[in-house]
């Protein structure tokens, strides 16, 4: 193997490495501000459809509802006895504290949208 090759490999190497330690780092910065605020983007869909909170602790969750789609415009917190219109275009902010570790399943108004909330110690 020429140095070039060398260099090249190595150049590589270092550079999956910092993908991976940012990545890593991002995911432990994303876990540190769990607790305080979240915004999930509706389209058609939650995005995130999972989001990770502390038991106990009070989460503000933004829904940023961008589609028409009637089954968008409501959704529903069972647990929490949350039922919130969502206006196309804007924010709307739901704030539940998870009472203990756990699921805890957010749907639209029909229940055919899904997402979790997913609530640790
Ligand atoms: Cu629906």
């Amino acid at each position: 193997m020429s140095t070039t090759e060398l260099l090249v490999m190595a150049t590589g190497l270092a550079a999956i490495a910092w993908v991976n330690w940012y990545f890593f780092l991002a995911g432990r910065a994303a876990a540190a501000v769990r607790g305080s605020e979240v915004v999930i983007t509706v389209d058609n869909g939650y995005s995130p459809a999972t989001i990770r909170a502390r038991a106990g602790v009070p989460l503000r969750i933004v829904f940023d509802r961008k589609d028409n789609s009637s089954c968008s415009e409501e959704v529903v917190f069972p647990d929490f006895g949350v039922r919130r219109f969502l206006p196309t275009g804007e924010k709307t902010t739901i704030e539940v504290t998870p009472p203990k570790p756990g699921r805890y399943e957010f749907m639209c108004g029909m229940a055919m949208l899904r997402g979790t909330l997913i609530a640790e110690e």
